[in-house]
């Protein structure tokens, strides 16, 4: 199937609805309108498109005549669609590894101090990474620990043999099935340049190997470069935990400096955060005309600085735009990845300035301030400076802000949800494990990913997470799935009381916490790998992260990160689940590779399900499997009744002689 038209109904977000109508009377384009215009190439889409050499490109369509067209080489449809697929894995896992790569050589530059503005915000969490690191902790400094860890990590991006070290963070059976199938990624970059040659024109033109090779360079991602990137951006900026913000586009403040912060990285955000609280910036603000700084984030970059500052958030990916549009932003400061170009010409129609900011990314009509860890605080106190002195210039005729905001709790880390349950000296999963033993939780998923103008903006997040929600399945959230669902208030206790059946809500009213939680930004989904792990050696479920009764979804996915994070966690047991469409479809036999093939040999499975009902469907009738499995409770809705305080509610309206016949009989 092609991937489907832009849907009559662009989005579910009232604040993006309200800019997208604006645009259209302004008469700019957004990506909504440019998705209308531009039907997707319905070849490509379904991965039957190989461009892989100079003989073609060759279009693998196939006729009455020619049920089964091969390119000019000879390659089939399979080779193909299997090709296309594990390059878009290479390209996923490079990303999101080379942010890892940068946080090391931040992480390195603190050690040296070298790293202006930075420091070890978490010292227990460095001790912690240093034991997976093989780093000697005992008798030294933080520094010096530091210096170690960071070289350590350094070296896993170039090491050509042997095993990525965080490897051994998943439970043995995972290792043992890895190692079996010789899918332990050796060094970072090495399984990324593995791919690249082996889909090179004249190499690996069996899919099944091709995809097993993509299996071990998405695992080179998910137990190597993002794993680290996480464990790094914690010991640089802190370990997050629960906080009160806001998100959508009414974060925007009328009468203050708007400075958005998009992409990825936490590094200079961290910075832009400290230098717009400096007094003498906030002064200098004032004696603009403004009432002072406001910061807001998009995307991932917006979930770091959400998470650990409490940065309210002008929303997810296809907000990005929107955001410009109000008028009031007076620079958006963008790094890496999920950076619209279209950004650059609409900054032009406003008084916005744009800036990049990373040494690998430079956009045409951009002001390019280059981020170096060494002067990152000057660097950022220079960015906000320029958005202050271009406060004047914001043409007050065209501003127009929606009042859209919604508020969350951000910062779930693994470590705050072992906490919760049982405090600094029981934390553990325990209760958590007994809650689906009991079948008070039917099980867990994580939803996650992008949002796609070829679906309804947030839709497929919100429908998909309020349906688990009401079947007692516990949600974590990470990227824009988790902004998107924080602009319906899901990402909150009270959504518990609303939309939850009575097991979770009992569960989340117990330890006191919302039934979606956000566990951070797209990077972050490798904190969800280690609850999931954390769930198995705790016992009751199993002893692998394929026996536990959870899913993992992208219903509105489109980045190559989002492939690789697939690919990650069905090499890790979990059976995943996209939305939107299937860039496979061209290819029965990859279908069946990535589905049936994986689920024997991995036990987890990537499925491309473009209808949303259908993913909760699959996505329960796999938890129900699983709790058979485990020779669980069948999972029975109504077993709990009302959870405590909704019983309580009830109560109170009832004369006291009839609450004691209640409660006691
Ligand atoms: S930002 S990769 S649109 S989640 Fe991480 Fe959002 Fe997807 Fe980019």
């Amino acid at each position: 199937m092609a991937n489907p038209p832009v849907p009559e109904l662009k989005t579910i977000d009232p604040a993006a609805a309200e800019m997208i109508k604006r645009a259209e009377e302004l008469g700019y384009s957004t990506v909504f309108s440019r998705a209308a215009k531009m039907a997707p190439c319905p070849i490509g889409a379904e991965g039957a498109c190989c461009q892989m050499c100079n003989m073609g490109p060759c279009r693998l369509v196939p006729t009455k005549a020619n049920p089964n067209p091969v390119g000019v080489c000879g390659a089939t449809r399979a080779t193909v669609a299997a090709r296309n697929m594990a390059r878009h894995i290479a390209a996923g896992t490079a990303a999101h590894s080379d942010h890892g790569r940068d946080l090391a050589f931040t992480l390195l530059a603190v050690a040296e101090d070298e790293a202006q503005g930075y420091e070890i915000r978490d010292p227990h969490k460095l001790r912690v990474v240093a034991g997976y690191m093989g780093v000697k902790v005992d008798g030294r400094t933080d520094k010096e620990i530091c210096k170690d860890v960071a070289t350590a990590m350094i070296a896993e991006f170039g090491k050509q043999k042997g095993e990525v070290k965080y490897a051994s963070r998943a439970t043995k059976k995972r290792q043992e099935i890895w190692r079996q199938l010789d899918l332990v990624p050796r060094g970072i970059d090495r399984e990324v340049v593995d791919t690249l040659h082996r889909t090179h024109m004249g190499d690996d033109q069996d899919a099944n190997h091709i995809l097993l090779g993509s299996l071990r360079t998405s695992l080179a991602d998910g137990w190597a470069g993002a794993m680290m990137a996480t464990d790094m951006s914690d010991i640089l900026f802190g370990t997050p935990s629960p906080a009160v913000t806001q998100v959508n586009l009414g974060v925007l403040k009328g009468d203050e400096v708007n400075i958005l912060m998009h992409g990825h990285e936490p590094t200079l955000s961290a910075m832009i955060v400290r230098a717009s609280m400096e007094p003498a910036m906030i002064e200098y603000a004032k004696s603009k005309g403004a009432k002072g700084i406001n910061l807001a984030g998009v995307c991932c970059t917006s979930n770091e600085v959400l998470m650990r500052q409490g940065i309210p958030s002008a929303g997810n990916d296809l907000n990005q735009e929107l955001a410009l549009m109000t008028g009031v932003v007076e620079t958006m400061v963008v790094d890496v990845q999920c950076i619209m170009q279209a950004l650059s010409d609409l900054a032009t129609k406003f008084h916005t300035k744009f800036v990049t900011t990373s040494p690998k990314v430079m956009i045409t009509g951009a002001e390019h301030i280059e981020f170096d860890e060494h002067h990152a605080l000057d660097l950022a106190r220079r960015i906000v400076k320029d958005a202050i002195d271009n406060y004047v210039n914001r043409k007050t005729n065209v501003v127009q802000i929606p009042t859209h905001v919604s508020d969350l709790v951000p910062g779930f880390s693994h470590e705050y949800i072992r906490y919760m349950m049982g405090g600094q000296l029981r934390g553990s999963f325990r209760p958590l494990n007994d809650a689906i033993m009991s079948g008070r939780l039917r099980g867990v998923a994580g939803v996650v990913g992008c949002n796609n103008p070829r679906v309804t903006h947030d839709k497929g997040h919100y429908d998909i997470v309020k349906e688990f929600l009401k079947n007692d399945v516990l949600v974590v959230q990470t990227g824009c799935g988790a902004l998107a669902n924080a602009k319906y208030g899901l990402l909150l206790g009270e959504a518990a009381m609303e939309y939850c059946g009575p097991g979770l809500r009992e569960v989340c009213e117990a330890i006191g916490i919302p039934p979606v939680l956000h566990m951070g930004s797209c990077v972050d989904n490798t904190r969800i790998l280690t609850v999931l792990t954390e769930m198995a050696t705790e016992g009751g479920l199993g002893e692998d992260i394929s026996d536990i009764p959870g899913v993992g979804i992208a219903p509105e996915w489109m980045s190559e990160k989002a492939l690789a994070i697939g690919a990650y966690f069905a090499a890790s047991g979990v059976y995943v689940l996209f939305g939107v469409s299937s860039p496979i479809e061209s290819s029965d036999e990859v279908v069946k590779i990535m589905s049936e093939g994986w689920e024997k040999i991995v036990g987890g499975k990537l499925e491309f399900v473009p209808d949303d009902a259908e993913i909760v469907r699959r996505s329960l009738a796999h938890i129900d499997a699983k709790r058979a499995a485990l020779k669980l409770p069948p999972y029975q809705g109504d077993k709990y009744g009302k959870s405590g305080d909704a019983r309580m509610n009830e109560l109170l309206q009832k004369p006291l002689k009839e609450r004691i016949a209640a409660l006691y009989g």
